[in-house]
């Protein structure tokens, strides 16, 4: 949506800031500027995840964040909810197994949004692959606070499997991995994650980034890791 380009934008998935608005995260601090800092540090895209709240709070929400993102350049993408992004024409949605199926969103937000599906095993992910996710949120890497329901700890050899059937089915879907990143595992999971023929594209946090006590600093130092990381093609 808003989009007059041909196709879908190339997105940079290398730092993939999700949000956290619970106070054991945010503390007292104001969830725009908290996204507006880790924006200022590199972060490349964003999505708005509000577990709790009314609809109207979310879209009040999901307009301040786009009006930041929109000043950086980087896209926003919300977290579940087709509706919101449809209401406040951001850039896409992220969708777990237990949301919208794939085919209704795209049928709702066009051919030009981002939509990510989150994956834990290699079923799912050649289904999102052939359903025509432009990204995958390969998950949960590691178990953390920050998601506690979760069922799936796939540890960085579940996420190998994943890239591996992808790529050995003739996918490119893009890849970013999720679950306990922090400044000190980072290099080694994407090390560990490497597959043969599929890097990760990127890797995505929460509490790294929305916890630190300075998010611009932390994500400016969790993208030079990633940066610095040697392309595996
Ligand atoms: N999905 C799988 S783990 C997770 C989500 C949203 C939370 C990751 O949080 P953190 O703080 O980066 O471990
Ligand atoms: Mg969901």
């Amino acid at each position: 949506p808003g989009s007059f380009m041909m196709g879908r934008p190339k997105v940079d998935y290398s730092l993939y800031l999700v949000t956290d608005s619970t106070r054991a995260i945010l503390g007292d601090r104001p969830l725009v500027d908290v996204v507006e800092e880790a924006l200022k540090g590199g972060v490349t895209i964003v999505q708005l995840r509000e577990k709790t709240g009314d609809t109207g709070h979310l879209v009040s929400v999901a307009r301040e964040l786009l009006e930041v993102t929109q000043k950086y350049s980087v896209p926003l993408l919300i977290n579940d909810r087709v509706d919101v992004a449809l209401a406040v024409g951001c850039d896409g949605v992220h969708i777990g197994q237990d949301d919208m199926d794939l085919a209704t969103a795209r049928k709702l937000l066009g051919p030009d949004a981002t939509i990510g599906v989150t994956v834990s095993t290699v079923e799912e992910a050649l289904k999102a692959c052939e359903g025509g996710a432009d990204y995958l949120g390969i998950g949960t890497v590691y178990a953390t606070p920050t998601k506690t329901n979760t069922k799936e700890i796939i540890g960085a050899a579940g996420v190998r499997d994943i890239l591996a059937s992808i790529a050995d089915a003739g996918y490119s879907t893009q890849t970013v991995c999720i679950g306990g990143i922090n400044e000190s595992n980072l290099q080694r999971i994407f090390f560990q994650c490497a597959a043969e023929k599929k890097p990760l594209d990127g890797v995505a946090v929460v509490s790294a980034v929305m916890a630190a006590q300075d998010p611009e600093a932390a994500a400016r130092k969790l993208l030079g890791l990633v940066r610095s990381h040697p392309p595996f093609q």
